[in-house]
């Protein structure tokens, strides 16, 4: 038996970095089509910020493995929609997740595959069970970046196909200075 070594690892809890994690850069113009202001997408594209970042441990897609990553996700609108991450189904749809608040305000929107939605709000020390089929988006309704830890099995995977062809059934955005999830007109 080949034993993997174990490890430890320090999170900065202000900058949400994992020292020595695989890093990826989302920005504003790889979410295309996912928000619904397109003129203020436009509007935006001009100075196409960072949304978010992704520092991410990955083993082997391999059953009974687990990866685990934190997500900082700046603050900022397109439109009166909060920035968002693009928002996934796993392609092994029966895995599970654990998110934990670290810094900043937010929430994570749940949907089922018919479309039933469900807002659960994050600060930090939050813990959020995402069940098996549920698709999950994380959303940062603060003014200051929304950092939390994810761990997901291994051989989970990404969906993003039905998500970004339709969105979710709900939208976050501000209205009158709240934080308002309502129906997506385009759903
Ligand atoms: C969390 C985890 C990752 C995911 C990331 C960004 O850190 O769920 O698996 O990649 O958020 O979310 P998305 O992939 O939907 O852009
Ligand atoms: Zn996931």
């Amino acid at each position: 038996m080949e034993y993997k070594k174990p490890m430890g690892v320090d999170i900065d809890l202000e900058t949400g970095v994992i020292p020595g994690a695989k890093k990826l850069v989302r920005r504003l113009s790889d979410l295309k089509g996912y928000f619904q202001d397109e003129e203020a997408y436009a509007e935006l594209l001009k100075e196409n910020p960072v949304v978010y970042e992704v520092y991410a441990v990955e083993q082997e897609a391999k059953d009974g493995d687990l990866n685990f990553a934190t997500t900082v996700l700046h603050p900022g609108k397109v439109g009166k929609e909060f920035f968002f991450t693009k928002g996934h189904y796993h392609s092994k749809a029966d895995r599970a997740e654990i998110y934990y608040g670290i810094k900043g305000r937010g929430g994570m929107l749940l949907q089922t595959p018919e479309g039933r939605a469900e807002w659960i709000e994050m600060r930090p020390g939050t813990v959020v069970y995402v069940p098996p089929y549920w698709a999950h988006r994380t959303v940062n309704t603060g003014d200051e970046p929304f950092v939390f830890l994810a761990v997901y099995p291994a051989d989970a995977g990404h969906d993003y196909g039905s998500i970004a062809e339709k969105g979710f059934s709900k939208l976050v955005v501000e209205e009158n200075g709240e934080v308002r999830v309502v129906d997506n007109p385009k759903w």
